[in-house]
């Protein structure tokens, strides 16, 4: 690594020597998959920019690097449509492999999709506006983020108004998923009775070139591709057209990690406005109806969770996963909730993985369902455990905030930056060099431990 590479000797402050050089091994892992103009989340497997990854390393990038963190945004918002939609894929022209590509996509049958950047038709969760604050927040340049935030503000403000307008139904007041692709969670456990419900997509001479890449034990498998084929087949036969998909879409479900993260990216959305003088009201009313709405619709009194709500069959889908503990995130539980959640997660987590760490696993280990090494159904991601760190210490657990910080560091420092790791084992699984990974650890090395242990 050439020294200007180096993450700069100085933005490491206090780090230990063992923390400087996680620091520069994540720092490289970023940089490794910069594309010149985005970085991918892993080489082979994910060799385009995907939506809420971009969000997720500019976070990372944001601590060391605005100029860097603005690009990733920048080049994110390239592929937006012009209804606003900012879509989860913005492929590369390169022509790497990976399937479903632009030409299974044919996004050009909408007349929001631009014509370059191709990119696919559906959206993942609103991390955006969280991250370009973020960026704000933690720059240097004050002149360069404030600018990145004028520039970026009318955008945002098209996107989310997109989310709101086109994905919330009157009387519900939830952003709702139209695809598991949608919720970033693909495989995900909560998905399975809804798509048991969808007919397999009859494709002939598909190759899915993820396998290529990775242990078929550790991806979705080909009947579940089918059914993200029908669903992704239907959505370009009605040309992406929202209002037609509202209609005949056989999934929909207003999932709990998508509307914290829709939540708090309009609260951040209403901070960016003040800032740069504008009036973000809106989106405080967005982020109060979301929220207000998850209380009553999401809240189980039984499982002490928040848990997602199915839309088309008119039913709660009580799976527990890691991600209903995200609403934390978002200051979403009222302190009495907050109480029952953090019990929960003490002993869901302490029970099952040993009371020294607080890492959530993606899926319940009790659960008779639970693979603590495939994708979305068992194995630890960062990210969401990300997302329940700034939750808890939100809520001012502080203790249990620092452990969720140590554990998290001690895992990357043991097994590297996977896409994600087995809770049992700690041994990483997946792409390697996967880039969120490496740029959350980023961040929580930012993030001081020490005011963790001071608050406690
Ligand atoms: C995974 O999803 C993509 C489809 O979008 C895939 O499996 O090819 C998910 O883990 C998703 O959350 C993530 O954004 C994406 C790229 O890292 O990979």
């Amino acid at each position: 690594m050439s020294a200007e590479q180096r993450v700069d000797d100085a933005m490491l402050g206090d780090f230990d020597t063992a923390h400087r050089a996680l620091a520069e091994r994540a720092r490289e892992v970023l940089e490794s998959n910069w594309l010149g103009h985005a970085t991918r989340p892993a080489a082979g497997l994910y060799p385009h920019q995907w939506s809420w990854d971009a969000g997720f390393i500019a976070i990372g990038y944001a601590r060391f690097d605005t100029r860097r963190a603005a690009a990733e945004l920048r080049s994110l918002f390239r592929g937006q449509w012009s209804d606003g939609m900012l879509p989860h894929i913005v492929f590369n022209g390169g022509g790497e492999s990976y399937f479903p590509g632009p030409d299974y996509w044919g996004t050009e049958r909408s007349p929001y999709a631009p014509p370059r950047p191709r990119t696919s038709g559906i959206v993942q969760p609103p991390i955006h506006a969280t991250a370009a604050l973020r960026t704000f927040r933690h720059a240097t340049d004050r002149d360069t983020a404030r600018a990145l935030l004028e520039e970026l503000m009318p955008k945002l403000a098209a996107w989310h108004g997109y989310l709101h307008r086109e994905r919330v139904r009157p009387g519900i007041g939830l952003v709702e998923i139209w695809h598991p692709w949608e919720s970033g969670m693909d495989n995900s456990p909560l998905w399975d009775e809804a798509l048991s419900r969808i007919v397999p997509a009859r494709v002939r001479d598909w190759v899915r070139a993820d396998l290529d890449h990775a242990d078929p034990a550790e991806r979705p498998t080909d009947e579940d591709y089918l059914r993200y084929l029908h669903l992704v087949d239907l959505f370009r036969e009605l040309s992406y057209d929202p209002e037609r998909i509202r209609a005949a879409t056989p999934f929909a479900v207003a999932d709990v990690l998508m509307n914290t993260l829709w939540v708090q990216a309009n609260r951040d959305l209403a901070s960016i406005a003040d800032i740069i003088g504008a009036d973000g009201s809106r989106f405080t009313a967005w982020a109060d109806e979301a929220a207000a709405a998850m209380g009553e619709i999401c809240w189980d009194d039984t499982l002490d969770v928040f848990v997602d709500f199915d839309l088309v069959a008119g039913a709660p889908i009580c799976t527990r996963v890691g991600a209903a503990f995200a609403p934390l995130f978002a200051g979403i539980p009222d302190a009495d909730q907050a109480r029952r959640m953090v019990r929960r997660l003490h002993d869901e987590v302490g029970e099952h993985l040993g009371a020294t760490t607080w890492m959530v696993p993606s899926f319940d280990p009790s659960e008779p369902g639970f693979m603590p090494t495939n994708y979305w159904r068992g194995p630890v991601w960062i990210n969401v455990n990300w997302v329940l760190y700034q939750g808890l210490r939100r809520y001012g657990y502080h203790v249990e905030a620092a452990s969720l910080r140590a554990s998290l560091l001690a895992l990357a420092e043991r097994s590297g930056f996977f896409e994600h790791y087995d809770p049992v084992t700690g041994n990483g699984h997946g792409a390697d060099r996967f880039a969120w990974t490496a740029a959350l650890v980023l961040d929580l090395l930012f993030e001081s431990g020490a005011d963790d242990a001071r608050t406690a």
